[in-house]
């Protein structure tokens, strides 16, 4: 069989084990590079091969149509079975292909109806054969089977809302005829994967199967084969009538209104559903069609797949292969127990990996803990896990005051308040302390990694690792590269990043590295804007109402306002004298006034963290007015917007020309995840690119004018504007060479 080389035979080969047992062996015919079909005692057995999660890429539905062509012509032939090759089932539409369309590269309109309507009517009953993932269009095709067995741990779905789009093949009017109208909403709307034992309670799944999927699904055909079939088009049961469902739609709108603000898809998807309800099935299928339609050619689905992609994007580092060396990270130490300290540990113990916390008190250590356990316990009383999992967490994390254990330790976090000269003390201990091969990570939002790895002997095991608060919920880990930092420390920490469950993004050591960088910016202008004369909640409602998951302001009050008053001091030999500067949060902080924590900052909070004014502050704020000799004007909702969004796109400009992000989605991917920027805008900089350079260029040159130095363009805005590019297409260089 190895010297023989037809597509015949290679496509034999290309059968994992798994699917064929490795008892009988079936000769397979090549139906199109993408689908292979074999004959086993009367069932034909069609299998995508389209890795690595088999997509419907072109090539896939014309390979099942031929399969099933071949399977009705051939009298042996009494059933289908469609399964997927490799780790998963079909995972959906292939999402490259939506970009052709809604460029006009390809045409639009036949998606996969015929595939569809074929599986639908076929003569011989096709069973769908699921495992890993029936996501989306996968899910479409395994509804129009006669039937579907899953094994237990594969997951099925319908996510495209995640991408702004909806359920364009079906999905919306045939899942409610299945698992019934609510949930069908629900699916559709949130686009959250169901595991299959559920979905088999729901009527997804005909049968779960145990053990080998493909000889369970032949078995299983084998038992119904020859029973009449209802299409799942024709099965009505579940439906009711608009009038019954009226509540469910109403109470979904409800939701997405609070949930899923300002998002076109999810209401989308519940006025096709409702479709379902109302409409025939074809002419449901109708209003499905032109809702896919319109949600696919809208600014929020093209945002939302570029930070698909964007999400997959970071993880690829030019100069770190995907094969660079690992350390294995079998247990950590983490110094300092406050609210990151604290945060960093639960994720470790989340994560399975045994974590050992360091404080200097007593005191701070049993505080620190009692956090700990306060969050775990909101999560069990709100149901997201049981006792028994906040127990085995608990089990993992041992308090210390000593720093017994951290030789064992494969990585230890530093996370003590930012402070240059207490962290290089630590950093000198630790290098007296930690194995050889331990990853020494700092969670400095701000400080040089390069200083602090100064203070070791080994300046290639040092990082940053900066998490976001709070460090348990938040997604994102900029991990900072120092100048010295290995690639092995670098393909362990973005390895380690998706073992916690979060988005690893690498960035260079700047201060502020990118996030904070762009932060410093977009929350001086917030500041100016005030000074000037905005209304604080002006301000706030301008940027919440663009998107943001809270305004600047509140972000200082969540965050803590004496964290940047810290960070000033401890940067202020750096201010350019004659320079403006901010005014007020030094004053509040002066004041005592840190934000949530001391239920005062920007806004007096109640014991519930309400916001509501007060008028201190208003009164500072006339006091900070008055000295600076500012009269105060009436500042619009459109000045507040570009004046904060181009802030952070004029930094961002610098970070990426000065090559501290390595793309422009990486500096989308970090503000999406570490600083609530909508993801239906895809980033600052997509927005950018979105908006068009040139009129995001003209209007930063009208601040300059207008405000200064602050406001000099950055080079590679004003570069990109001229040439009529994006910033998605810099740098050129690395991508003529990709
Ligand atoms: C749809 O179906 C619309 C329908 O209604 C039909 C309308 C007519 N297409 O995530 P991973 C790539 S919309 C193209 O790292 P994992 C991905 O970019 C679709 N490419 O692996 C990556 O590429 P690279 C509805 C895709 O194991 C590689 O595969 N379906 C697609 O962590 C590995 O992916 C979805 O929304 C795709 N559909 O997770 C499902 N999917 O290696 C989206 C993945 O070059 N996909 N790629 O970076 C997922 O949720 C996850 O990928 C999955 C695997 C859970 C499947």
């Amino acid at each position: 069989m190895e010297e023989i080389d037809t597509p015949q035979e290679a496509a034999v080969r290309r059968v994992p084990e798994s699917r064929t047992s490795g008892k009988t062996w079936y000769p397979h015919t090549l139906m199109s590079d993408l689908v292979l079909y074999s004959a086993h005692d009367g069932i034909a057995v069609l299998t995508v091969q389209n890795p690595p999660v088999n997509a419907l890429s072109p090539g896939v539905p014309e390979g099942i149509l031929d399969g099933l062509a071949k399977a009705a012509q051939d009298d042996s032939i009494g059933a289908v079975v469609l399964i997927g090759g490799g780790r998963s089932f079909i995972a959906g539409a292939d999402i490259k292909e939506f970009g052709k369309i809604t460029s006009g590269e390809k045409k639009r309109g036949v998606g996969l109806a015929p595939l569809l309507a074929a599986l639908e009517d076929s003569p011989k009953p096709v069973f769908a054969a699921i495992h890993g993932q029936a996501f989306g269009g996968g899910l479409e095709v395994a509804m129009a089977c006669a039937y579907r067995v899953a094994v237990a741990a594969a997951n099925v779905g319908q996510p495209e809302v995640k991408l702004g789009i909806i359920p364009g093949a079906g999905g919306t009017q045939r899942l409610p005829r299945l698992v019934g109208v609510a949930k069908a909403v629900e699916m559709c709307q949130f686009g959250n994967p169901v595991r299959v034992p559920a979905a088999a309670q729901l009527g997804l799944i005909d049968q779960v199967i145990e053990g080998d999927l493909l000889q369970g699904a032949l078995a299983f055909a084998r038992s119904v084969a020859a029973k009449p079939v209802l299409r799942v088009r024709d099965r009505n049961g579940k439906l009711g009538t608009p009038e019954v469902h009226a509540a469910v739609f109403a109470a979904a709108r409800a939701e997405a209104s609070k949930k899923q603000r300002s998002l076109q898809a999810p209401l989308a998807a519940i006025q096709a559903v409702e479709a379902a309800v109302a409409l025939p099935f074809d002419q449901g299928i109708e209003e499905e069609a032109r809702l896919f339609e319109d949600c696919l050619f809208s600014s929020q689905s093209k945002a939302l797949i570029h930070v698909f992609f964007g999400e997959r994007t970071v993880a690829k580092i030019p100069d770190v292969p995907k094969d660079t060396a690992v350390y294995a990270i079998r247990s950590a130490a983490i110094i300092g127990a406050g609210t990151m300290g604290g945060g960093i540990a639960m994720n470790y113990a989340n994560a399975g990996i045994p974590v050992l916390l360091k404080e200097t008190s007593q005191a701070a250590l049993d505080k620190g803990m009692a956090t700990i356990r306060k969050n775990y316990a909101a999560s069990v009383a709100k149901g997201r896990f049981p006792q028994e999992t906040m127990d085995r967490r608990m089990a993992l994390i041992t308090p210390t005051l000593a720093y017994d254990g951290f030789e064992n330790a494969g990585i230890i976090v530093e996370a003590v308040f930012e402070g240059m000269a207490l962290k290089k003390e630590i950093f000198a201990t630790l290098d007296g302390i930690a194995k050889s091969d331990c990853i020494l990570a700092s969670n400095t939002s701000t400080l040089s990694i390069d200083e602090i790895a100064s203070a070791t002997r080994r300046p290639q095991m040092v990082v940053g690792h900066h998490f976001f608060s709070p460090a348990n919920v938040m997604r994102l880990l900029e991990i900072v590269r120092g100048k010295a930092t290995s690639k092995e420390v670098i393909a362990t920490s973005m390895g380690l990043a998706k073992t916690l469950g979060k988005v690893g993004v690498l960035v260079g050591n700047c201060r502020g590295f990118v996030g904070n960088r762009m932060f410093g910016p977009y929350r001086r202008e917030a500041q100016f804007l005030v000074e000037e004369g905005a209304d604080i909640e002006a301000v706030d409602r301008a940027m919440y109402d663009f998107g943001m998951a809270m305004g600047p302001l509140q972000v200082g009050d969540l965050a803590g306002l004496d964290v940047g008053w810290r960070i000033r001091q401890e940067f202020k030999h750096l201010e350019i004298p004659g320079v403006r500067k901010p005014l007020l949060e030094d004053r509040l902080c002066e004041m005592g006034r840190y934000g949530q924590k001391t239920s005062a900052g920007w806004y007096a909070y109640d014991e519930n963290r309400k916001p509501k004014r007060d008028p201190l502050v208003e009164e500072l704020i006339a006091t900070v007015r008055r000295e600076a000799g500012i009269t105060p004007r009436a500042i619009g909702a459109d000045e507040i917007r570009d004046r904060l969004l181009f802030a952070l796109v004029n930094e961002g400009a610098r970070i990426l020309e000065e090559g501290m992000a390595l793309r422009s989605v990486d500096i989308d991917i970090i503000y999406i995840n570490g600083y609530g920027f909508p993801a239906h805008r895809g980033g600052p900089m997509f927005h950018a690119d979105a908006t068009g350079l040139g009129a995001v260029y003209a209007r930063v040159a009208e601040f300059h004018r207008q405000h200064g130095a602050l406001w000099t363009p950055a080079p590679l805005l004003q570069q990109l504007a001229c040439d009529g590019r994006t910033f998605a297409e810099f740098p050129y260089q690395e991508k003529a060479n990709a």
